[in-house]
């Protein structure tokens, strides 16, 4: 049912649970590319366990665990070019970093400290970085969906040769957001490639009671656009797919829409409790699937990992991202001024208003203490 591309060699899997190659490699990567690939998902998985202690620790508020994900996100945003754009949700920040995003800029935006670049107007967990094209995005589910199609016309319009990845997750694909930036993206031929991380739940809604297709990818018939889904565990398997259809965009040739299917390891956020709606053979079954482990062992029986060579960079990611932590706790807290400056040329009255007010409910209450407050999901 689902429209593909044959022209395109678009493999479900590369390599198998065991770690055995059951593909060819993807053209041109070699050993040094393989290896940097593992890098950036352990770097990913390294900073996810940070963040989430911290969060456990009263340190900082909110935190939406990559664990799981790794492959989906790192083999599909490797595969897009510095001049790329990339739209993203909640679980995207590894990619982020792989893209050029600096480990303080994305520790402070967890602090939401004087170093965030989002000047404390986002909540935690919400990254964005000027320098590799990936705008700030919103909690409100799809609605980085039509901006990246904007923005993808845009390209087009000035004849330039970007291409967007445009991600979100299995439950925005019941978004407005979805529809109607499917719908423009394909009337448009936008240069741009919409990756769906269907990670098998959206917080307690299970992945298939969310559509009655029986693929994500169908839903791109409507739109004329062509679907393709992926072993999203399979970091070659994204890479592979995401540059053939990138390659395709940047041709001219339109939007494709790509599944990755993975698993969200822990709960929908650091507020959300799993095992409330989901059983623990699930999750157990999905962990003996873990795509770091499995592109490990494919790395070391192909001599790329030597024995012992992971835990050494794992401890060399933690001592980078330990120490980042160590100075952006020291660092000084967001000052609240900037939080109604800069958008008019001067502060309107309706925002001196509400800053004064502001100000008079803090010397009242006090300063925010760490855990004052409930983020509810
Ligand atoms: C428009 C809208 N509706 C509901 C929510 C509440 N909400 C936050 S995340 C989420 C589920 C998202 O699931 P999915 O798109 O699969 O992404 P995932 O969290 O699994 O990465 C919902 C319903 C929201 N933020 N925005
Ligand atoms: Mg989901």
């Amino acid at each position: 049912m689902t429209i593909t591309d044959p022209a395109l060699s678009i493999h479900e899997r590369i390599v198998d649970e065991e770690g055995r190659a059951v593909e060819a490699l993807p053209d041109g990567v070699d050993d040094a590319y393989l290896r940097e690939l593992y890098v950036h998902m352990a770097r990913v998985r390294c900073v996810d366990q940070r963040m989430l202690k911290l969060q456990r620790a009263g340190r900082i508020g909110f935190v939406g665990s990559m664990l799981g994900q790794e492959a989906a996100m790192i083999g599909t945003a490797a595969a897009l070019g510095a001049k790329d754009w990339l739209w993203s949700g909640l679980r995207e920040g590894g990619a982020a970093l792989m893209r050029g995003l600096p480990l303080a800029e994305y520790i402070a935006q967890m602090y939401c400290n004087s170093g965030d670049t989002a000047k404390g107007r986002q909540m935690c967990n919400h990254f964005q970085h000027k320098g590799s094209n990936y705008p700030s995005w919103s909690s409100v589910i799809g609605t980085q969906i039509p901006h990246g199609v904007g923005a993808a016309f845009a390209t087009k319009h000035r004849g330039e040769d970007a291409v967007h990845g445009i991600y979100f997750g299995d439950g925005a694909t019941s978004s407005n957001g979805f529809h109607s930036g499917m719908n423009f993206a394909g009337v448009w031929k936008v240069p741009a490639v919409f990756v769906c991380v269907d990670n098998g739940w959206a917080i307690s809604v299970p992945s298939q009671a969310q559509t009655a297709t029986g693929s994500y990818a169908d839903k791109g018939v409507a739109y004329g656009i062509p679907g393709h889904e992926v072993d999203g565990n399979d970091v070659l398997a994204c890479f592979q797919a995401m540059r053939a259809l990138v390659e395709r965009a940047r041709r001219g040739e339109g939007p494709s829409l790509l599944i990755v299917r993975t698993y969200r390891m822990l709960g929908h956020s650091s507020s959300d409790d799993p095992t409330k709606y989901r059983s623990e053979e699930e999750t157990a079954a999905w962990a003996a699937r873990d795509p770091l482990a499995r592109f490990s062992r494919f790395l070391e029986q192909r001599g790329v990992l030597a024995g012992g060579e992971a835990q050494r960079i794992e401890d060399e990611l933690f001592r980078e991202i330990d120490d980042e932590i160590h100075t952006q706790e020291a660092a000084p807290p967001m000052p609240l001024k900037p939080l109604v400056e800069d958008i008019y040329a001067e502060v309107p009255r309706h925002l001196r208003v509400q800053y004064n007010d502001f100000i008079r409910v803090g010397e009242r209450l006090g300063d925010a203490q760490p855990g004052d407050g409930e983020f509810p999901l």
